[in-house]
């Protein structure tokens, strides 16, 4: 029995080195709220189909791992929400013999795209090493996937709820390139600036793809951390969401509430807090990855497949 559920159109694509654009859901059921989360879904796959590539939405659905969901199948993620489990590597196990449905983070998305065979995926923002971990030690397990799996994940750097120099720190102990689309900056999700640096500038899909190769044509195994900033005209303003994002880590210090739950916490109190202004940026910044996503793909398709 194969855990493993690839849709036809998907499988057709991998199977004729056709790109592909792996989207993750737990954006879906815990990062936006209902119906905005279903809409975006759809928006994201349309904007991979329109720049040139195949969009592949990966959950787990009734225990089997997809890659490439139905409309309806996105519509009930994002309407069920909270209640659908978010699963990382470490829930797998848990969900997939109890035969439930999971929403994949950036960990287990990565997990997915690499056993059905897609390179580049496209988020909003991954996790980290969250603020003050030196004595909680949280530490989002998707820095671990990066370090190990062979995806390149697209996102628009990192929120500050985490500790984006630690989690800098981290990703290249762990041998994770950190690449900036066009910027020297790694941008921090609402805005373009952090105040930390990337590893390497690359100003086209085509010099990023050829990064890739030459990663795995040489079995560095490992992930890669492509950091694409939020459009200027969507960008918020640097001390709002600072002020917004300490009020949300208070509130949570303050309830207690830790582990798997602490980012859907955060981001949920972010919304309310900037009353629906950042799910706007969100939006826009997400398409502008699935953009950028499906460029790398066509690229990276056709060093794969030369042509004549
Ligand atoms: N950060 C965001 N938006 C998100 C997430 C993180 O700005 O939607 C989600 C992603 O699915 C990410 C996960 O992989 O949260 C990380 O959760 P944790 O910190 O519990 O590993
Ligand atoms: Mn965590």
């Amino acid at each position: 029995m194969s855990y493993l559920d690839i849709s036809k159109e998907v499988g057709e694509a991998l199977h004729n080195g056709r790109p592909v654009v792996a989207l993750e859901s737990t954006i879906i059921s815990h990062g936006m709220p209902y119906p905005q989360n279903v809409e975006t879904a759809i928006q994201v796959e349309n904007q991979v189909r329109e720049s040139g590539a195949i969009p592949a939405t990966i959950a787990i659905i009734n225990g089997k791992m997809k890659a490439g969901l139905t409309t309806d199948e996105i519509t009930l993620l994002g309407q069920e929400g909270f209640a659908v489990p978010k699963v990382s590597r470490r829930d797998f196990p848990y969900i997939l013999s109890q035969g439930k449905n999971g929403a994949t983070t950036v960990a287990s998305t990565m997990i997915i795209s690499a056993k059905a065979g897609i390179k580049i995926f496209a988020t909003g923002g991954i996790g980290g090493v969250h603020r003050g971990a030196e004595t909680t030690m949280d530490i989002s397990a998707d820095l671990q996937e990066l370090a190990n799996t062979d995806v390149a994940v697209v996102s628009a750097g990192a929120k500050s709820i985490l500790d984006l120099g630690l989690t800098l720190e981290y990703l290249e102990t762990m041998g994770v390139p950190v690449i900036g689309y066009r910027t020297e900056e790694f941008p921090a999700f609402y805005s373009r600036e952090s105040g930390f640096g990337v590893d390497y500038r690359l100003d086209d899909a085509g010099a990023i793809a050829s990064l890739l190769h030459a990663k795995w044509e040489n079995d560095l195994s490992g992930g890669v951390l492509i950091a694409n900033p939020v459009p200027e005209s969507h960008a918020l303003p640097t001390n709002t969401m600072d002020r917004v994002i300490e009020e949300a880590i208070r509130q949570a210090e303050q309830k207690g509430i830790s582990g798997k739950k602490l980012t859907p916490f955060l981001l949920g109190k972010i919304k309310e807090l900037t009353q629906g202004e950042s799910l706007v940026s969100n939006i826009e910044l997400v398409m502008n990855n699935a953009r950028l996503a499906a460029s790398i793909a066509i690229e990276l398709a056709a060093i794969n497949t030369p042509t004549s």
